[in-house]
């Protein structure tokens, strides 16, 4: 494929999966992290800036592949959790009405959002896969709120390198960079295949990151910390698989 026309179907793909709206954002916000042509302004204009923002946020894997209806899995795996707490329960025992995800750290706005916030974000599907380290996988339709549209929300500094999520599981907790964090497959979900997310699959919300391994896709999320780097939170690997000894970077 000539590089034109791979460029064309990188931007395409981009403007499908975000809308155009979510590509103005990611563009915006990649141009603010400091993705953005060494010589803008020169040569480029709005435009190309766009299209460079754009493959400098996908060139990594570009977009997971994403499936047709048809291909969805009828009996999805749920992988088994550790006992949820009784924070959890009394949450989920009140329809998760109370259910926060708090958003902190380098951020001019920082703040919580309620579930019903989240539910009421832009949104955006996908069909894609997901895989666990342990060799299963099934497909499935995730909707959720593009993380780029959150990080835009609260004002994300210029600064942020990475985006830290945890969980009410407290062990539980990853982080991803910028690439990962404007990537418009990136998004908190609160949908599965129709349906409100259910707990077994880490409703209400989940963290859906289909470009890189199950573990990266943490539960039951609760707070999302904007960091330029890492070395403060546990072990200072960037997560719990990775504290754990699993790589940090688990894209597929
Ligand atoms: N909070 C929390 N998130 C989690 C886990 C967990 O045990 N607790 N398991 C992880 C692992 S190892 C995988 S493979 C996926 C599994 O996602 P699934 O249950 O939708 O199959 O969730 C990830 N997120
Ligand atoms: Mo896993």
């Amino acid at each position: 494929m000539s590089e034109i026309s791979r460029r064309k179907l990188i931007t395409t793909g981009l403007a499908v999966a975000a809308g155009a709206s979510g590509v103005a954002v990611a563009a915006k916000l990649a141009q603010r992290h400091g993705l953005i042509p060494p010589d803008a302004g020169v040569f480029y204009g709005p435009g190309e800036t766009v299209t460079y923002a754009a493959q400098r946020i996908l060139n990594r894997h570009a977009m997971a592949r994403e499936f047709s209806r048809a291909q969805i899995s009828t009996n999805p795996f749920a992988n088994e959790v550790d006992q949820l707490g009784d924070e959890f329960k009394r949450s989920q025992a009140a329809g998760f009405v109370d259910w926060k995800v708090t958003v902190d750290g380098m951020a001019a706005r920082p703040g919580s959002f309620s579930l019903g916030e989240i539910r009421s974000f832009p949104a955006s599907s996908q069909i894609t896969m997901i895989g666990c380290e342990e060799g299963w996988t099934y497909i499935a339709e995730w909707t959720g709120v593009p993380l780029s549209y959150i990080l835009e929300r609260v004002g994300a500094r210029p600064e942020v390198r990475y985006v830290v999520y945890r969980s009410i599981q407290p062990d539980w907790w990853e982080s991803i960079d910028m690439a990962d964090a404007l990537h418009p497959q990136t998004v908190l979900a609160h949908r599965m295949n129709g349906d409100e997310l259910p707990v077994p699959f880490g409703g209400p919300v989940r963290m859906r990151v289909p470009r890189q391994l199950g573990y990266k896709n943490i539960k039951y999320i609760t707070r999302l910390t904007l960091t330029e780097d890492l070395k403060h939170f546990g072990k200072g690997t960037g997560g719990s698989a990775s504290d754990g000894g699993y790589a940090w970077y688990a894209g597929i």
